[in-house]
């Protein structure tokens, strides 16, 4: 980074409460966004972090969104919890649920949460470490809008579609993974367009269907999956998953219901919380120790286990007690206010 700017996680949810409530967002998303916003960029997620909140911005200019929506939990005797985020951000739906789902994972073993009818602009990792730190594994996936190609393709059919995991570990981080099933996330493209620089190959094609390094071609063209078609087949089951089979859109439908007016995407979310007690079949001390030899063999050969990097950062930013954003960000944030 060049020059840049301390902020203090006070400072950042500041920040990002007086820009989202400036905007129009009520109390109850503005708390539930900034938090999520400042939670990731302590642990320097710069994608998704306070970058993010020119997304939020749009996404209320773009006038789709109900900023004091008020998510609705359905009840029933199943493994699923159903929230309703009435057009809301999905965070406050996230939160309003997540007690529920923990309860269902402790009962049934295995429970989902289908959050509905909601703008999604967030990373995964944060819900799914919801989960981790009760002890539960977890999955979760979103589509987004129908930016990336499929393997083979020339347009944009999929969404970046990330996919986030996370296993509990006794008395340490835990493993979680949260990646993007596009070769780049959309807001890895924006940030390199706007540091200037080129993108490797492979990332995206233009609007042609040319391969393009120039990130303002990959925005107007198509990006790319990540392990070809492996990818691609990854990409299209997050679709089915959190689309379809929660009787929610497509990233090709959340790309028609914007009507070019930009911001988040509008969808639904799926998040799968396994308790491996009930899983374990009373050995879980057992199965955990096997688990631990695995991330002890991969640690062995000087690998590292994805979040790391993360971890290490939150330890480093929480014990400096601050996170440092580029300066050029900080401005463009401020002015946000005017
Ligand atoms: P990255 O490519 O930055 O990272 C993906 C994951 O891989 C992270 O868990 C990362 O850990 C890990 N990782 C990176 N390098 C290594 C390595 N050498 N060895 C082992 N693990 C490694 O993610 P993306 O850019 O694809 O996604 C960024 C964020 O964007 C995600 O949080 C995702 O949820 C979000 N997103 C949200 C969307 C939405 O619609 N809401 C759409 C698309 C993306 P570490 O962090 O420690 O480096
Ligand atoms: O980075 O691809 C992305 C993204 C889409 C929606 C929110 N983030």
């Amino acid at each position: 980074m060049s020059e840049t700017v301390r902020l203090t996680p006070e400072e950042m949810t500041d920040l990002s409460l007086k820009v989202l409530t400036h905007v129009g967002y009520g109390p109850d998303h503005a708390q539930a966004i900034a938090r999520m916003l400042t939670t990731c960029q302590m642990d320097d997620c710069q994608s998704h972090g306070l970058f993010r909140l020119f997304m939020c911005v749009q996404t209320m200019q773009a006038g789709k969104i109900d900023g004091h929506a008020q998510p609705q939990v359905a009840s029933s005797g199943t493994a699923i919890v159903r929230v309703d985020a009435q057009g809301g951000m999905s965070l406050l739906a996230f939160q309003t649920g997540l007690p529920r789902l923990i309860e269902k994972a402790r009962s049934h073993g295995i429970a989902a949460m289908a959050i509905n009818r909601c703008f999604h602009f967030s990373a995964l990792w944060p819900e799914v470490e919801a989960l981790s730190a009760k002890g539960l594994a977890a999955m979760a996936m979103v589509p987004s809008h129908s930016w990336v190609a499929p393997a083979g393709g020339t347009r944009g059919s999929l969404g970046t579609n990330p996919l986030a995991f996370s296993w509990p570990r006794m008395g340490q981080d835990p493993f979680t993974f949260d990646f993007a099933t596009s070769a780049f996330a959309r807001g890895e493209i924006e940030l390199y367009k706007r540091a200037g620089k080129p993108l490797p190959e492979g990332v995206a094609i233009d609007k042609d269907g040319n391969p393009t390094t120039d990130p303002q071609a990959a925005l107007d063209g198509a990006m790319l999956t990540f392990g070809g078609y492996k990818g691609s087949a990854l990409s299209i089951m997050i679709e089915l998953l959190a689309g379809p089979l929660i009787d929610d859109l497509t990233s090709l439908e959340s790309m028609e219901f914007a009507q070019g007016t930009g911001g988040a995407p509008y969808h639904g979310d799926i998040i799968i919380a396994f308790d491996p007690d009930q899983f374990s079949g009373g050995r879980r001390p057992a199965n955990d120790a096997r688990a631990e030899r695995l991330f002890a063999d991969i640690l062995d050969q000087g690998a590292r286990l994805p979040s790391q990097r993360r971890f290490a950062a939150r330890a480093r930013n929480t014990a400096r007690g601050y996170a440092e954003i580029p300066a050029q960000l900080h401005r463009d944030l401020l002015a946000l206010l005017d």
